[in-house]
């Protein structure tokens, strides 16, 4: 069996002599297996492929609703209609129907080591069986993800399916590096719907991150329904930087999103942003403004320069309402305050008003998270800093004494993995405040190095953001985001010994037909040496 060294570094020439392995094994496929993110460990052999027919039945545990769930996905990934879908059947009835008899099939088992987590998993594909095993449904989930990366990527497009489908023998042990791999997507500055949130949602799924971070309002559009406070969305939900027509979620399109993610692994944190990006709020109800006037909604793209009134208790009544409404329709465990970039507060007042909204998320049941401004306050326990400034020395002093008081911290560096900042000198959308974030530059940084004197054990993981204000359509998001995200995600899920550029960008390039039968827009970097459409399996 030729392991390929994904766990220990691996120089280009021998990544090439197993990729080369892996084309041998399969008979010369067309793409050389190029996981991403990499996994654990991957060990390719010379064995025959494994072949999926439509008549290919995926086995999974009796009475198991997740298993069922995750093998309907992929049986609709390796179908082109209803009638080709290969079934899922509970293991001991298929049993019964072959009467012991071994036969192809695709095999869910929770036969796992317990080393793998939560999210971990063994995909082993001999000859004659592929089996997914994992401890929880997380792993299944990231097993099948992992599998659809083995298939021609034409799998990814109904109308032209090939069959059967080869997958290469050979096992891959595999689970994250860190908890937190995550996305955030700013659907205030411009309005971004539920079919964007899915899509964004599949893609992410399909390199295995795990958080969606929506900011939900700022100062130019409140985006959430919320009961007693119509005019948020009426009147602060109408409009969208250039003064588009902006739009909010329901209550219900927000629980279905959440829901969706959930199918997904994917935990969505929502945002309210107070005290300050609150125009929006502000507009829409008077009495939250310390002097009692309204303002007018804002369309332009300046910062810093609203706050809500902190000595008024309507305000905290207002948060109160916010925060209980988006708990009671979030599972996940997270409430993010947001806290950035407050100029109209003196520190006390700035502190007075983010420990009380902070008891209110407590009160809530929910984990707070802020951006790193927070971390100038006292927090409450178990309390997550965003770092989005981690050059600053008073940043860095204030973060390293709230982990010290037990906080944990999500690196979002904006000169690495912030998504609207430029590429490069000829990238049309974006801003260039935090200078030019290239596909190189948000992936090659070790995170466990960006913050002196903070615990790996501290880091929860990475978020890359995406801000909207030169952002509006599908096609915008998806180019700033890929590839970009693609590298978050392999910084993020990969062992830290596959990190190397050079191995990284024949991956990255690799994934070019995959994400072209896909539809996405992806921006084709110069750096990266994308791969073209591979010839039919
Ligand atoms: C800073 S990062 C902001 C956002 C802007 C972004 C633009 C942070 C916490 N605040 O309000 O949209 O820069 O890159």
């Amino acid at each position: 069996m030729q392991r390929c060294c994904f766990s220990s570094v691996c120089s280009v020439a021998w990544l090439w002599v197993c990729v080369a392995g892996a084309l041998l094994a399969t008979g010369a496929r067309a793409q050389p297996v190029a996981l991403l993110p990499a996994p654990l460990d991957a060990a390719f052999s010379q064995d025959a492929p494994f072949t999926i027919v439509p008549e290919t039945p995926i086995l999974v545990p009796d009475g198991d609703p997740d298993a069922h769930r995750i093998a309907g996905m992929l049986a609709e990934l390796l179908s082109f209609s209803e009638v080709t879908r290969p079934r899922v059947v509970e293991a001991r009835a298929y049993a019964r129907t072959v009467r012991g008899a071994p036969s192809p099939a695709l095999v869910f088992s929770a036969d796992a080591p317990d080393s793998l987590g939560t999210e971990g998993y063994v995909l082993t594909i001999a000859p004659e069986r592929i089996t997914l095993a994992a401890n929880a449904p997380a792993g299944w989930f990231y097993a099948t993800q992992t599998l659809r990366q083995l298939l021609p990527p034409a799998v990814e497009y109904e109308a032209a399916f090939p069959v059967p489908l080869a997958v290469p023998a050979g096992r891959i042990v595999d689970r994250p590096r860190f908890g937190w791999r995550g996305m955030m997507l700013d659907v205030a500055r411009h309005f971004f719907g539920p079919d964007d949130v899915r899509r964004l949602l599949d893609l992410m799924a399909l390199h295995k991150l795990n958080r969606l971070h929506l900011h939900l309002s700022d100062d130019q559009g409140w985006r959430i329904e919320i009961p007693g406070w119509p005019r948020l969305t009426e009147v602060g939900g109408s409009t969208e930087v250039g003064g588009g027509p902006g739009g909010f979620f329901s209550l219900d399109e927000y629980a279905a999103l959440v829901q969706y993610a959930a199918e997904r692994y994917i935990i969505i944190v929502p945002e309210i942003d107070l005290p300050g990006h609150t125009n929006a709020a502000l507009a829409s109800y008077a009495e939250l403004n310390c002097d009692g006037v309204a303002p007018p909604l804002y369309t332009g793209t300046s910062v810093g320069f609203s706050t809500v009134c902190v000595e008024r208790e309507a305000t905290y009544r207002f948060v109160e309402d916010v925060v209980r409404t988006l708990a009671e329709v979030t599972p996940g465990p997270y409430f993010h305050l947001g806290g950035d970039e407050v100029r109209e507060l003196s520190p006390e007042q700035y502190a007075t008003f983010m420990i009380r909204a902070q008891a209110i998320v407590e009160a809530h049941g929910k984990r707070v998270i802020g951006w790193d401004e927070l971390a100038e306050v006292d927090l409450v326990p178990e309390s997550i800093i965003q770092v989005w400034r981690p050059a600053e020395a008073e940043t860095q002093t204030q973060i390293r004494e709230a982990v010290e008081a037990g906080a944990t911290v999500v690196l979002s560096p904006a000169d690495r993995v912030y998504l609207d900042i430029k590429y490069d000198g000829a990238t049309v959308l974006g801003l260039m405040w935090a200078g030019l974030n290239s596909v190189r530059d948000a992936y090659d940084w070790d995170p466990t190095a960006l913050l002196p004197g903070v615990p790996t054990g501290a880091i929860e993981g990475i978020e890359a953001p995406l801000w909207s204000e030169t952002i509006s359509t599908r096609a915008d998001l998806e180019f700033m985001a890929f590839p970009r995200l693609a590298g978050i995600a392999d910084l993020a899920w990969a062992p830290a010994a596959t990190h190397d550029w050079t191995a990284y960008r024949l991956r990255l390039g690799a994934q070019a037909p995959r994400w072209t039968t896909l539809g996405l827009n992806f921006y084709r970097s110069p750096d990266i040496p994308w791969a073209t459409a591979p010839s039919r399996d």
